[in-house]
């Protein structure tokens, strides 16, 4: 993984092409500054993240001109749950606001667990970080436990709605977040009340108001 890359002398962040411990051939784009795999990169004005479960399973971006991806919920399910062994993760969140700040967050102990249980997200809590705890906020907003939604999978608390459809990303939607790292970037001058009429853009609520330029989630093997 790009653990072991880094261990080997490699030090530009950037795709690289592995065999996994458990034989699958994959391209990741490792963060060697950070030391782990990059699951998430969204940038305003990069891609449309809401997508389908599918796509959602299967990772996608990477291509042409624009740096964003997903590394996809199976490679999430398989390296931290299925196959992770005795290795344990953390993950961390890297948010850029629009004037250039940076904010992070991680998270101990985090696993996706297999498409039968919703690529559900567990952690065993916030390890600190100049963002705050949004992922783990107050008990109808938490991505704690919570199965994944796309545009076209509604697995969220929200009797009445569909989170996705809503916030237009996918995301652990509860009913429905203090944070979503792929829903819309609000353009540069608009504020979210302006775009988002339900309030949440890609957002982290313990930030409040603050929009981003680029955000970036990376797993890290302990
Ligand atoms: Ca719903």
């Amino acid at each position: 993984d790009c653990q072991d890359l880094k261990e080997q002398g490699n030090i530009v962040d950037g795709y690289y092409l592995m065999t996994t411990d458990y034989g699958l051939e994959r391209r990741v784009f490792c963060s060697m500054d950070i030391g782990g795999t990059v699951i998430l990169r969204h940038s305003r004005g990069g891609l449309d993240f809401n997508r389908n479960w599918a796509e959602y399973k299967a990772g996608f971006g990477a291509t042409g001109a624009s740096t964003d991806l997903w590394y996809g919920l199976e490679n999430l399910s398989l390296d931290t749950y299925v196959n992770s062994g005795t290795a344990t993760y953390t993950l961390r969140v890297d948010l850029t606001a629009n004037d250039g700040t940076g904010f992070e967050a991680e998270y101990a102990n985090f696993k996706v667990a297999p498409e039968v249980y919703g690529y559900q997200l567990i952690t065993t809590g916030f390890l600190g970080g100049s963002a705050g705890n949004a992922l783990l906020s107050i008990p109808d907003t938490s991505a704690g436990n919570m199965r994944f939604s796309t545009l076209d999978d509604d697995n969220d608390k929200d009797v009445n709605g569909h989170c996705p459809d809503r916030h237009k990303g996918g995301w652990w939607f509860n009913a429905c977040s203090d944070s979503c790292l792929t829903c819309p970037m609000i353009p540069d001058g608009q504020t979210s009340a302006d775009l988002c009429t339900s309030g949440l853009c890609t957002g982290w609520r313990t930030l409040g108001d603050i929009t981003f330029q680029n955000v970036m989630m990376t797993i890290i093997r302990n």
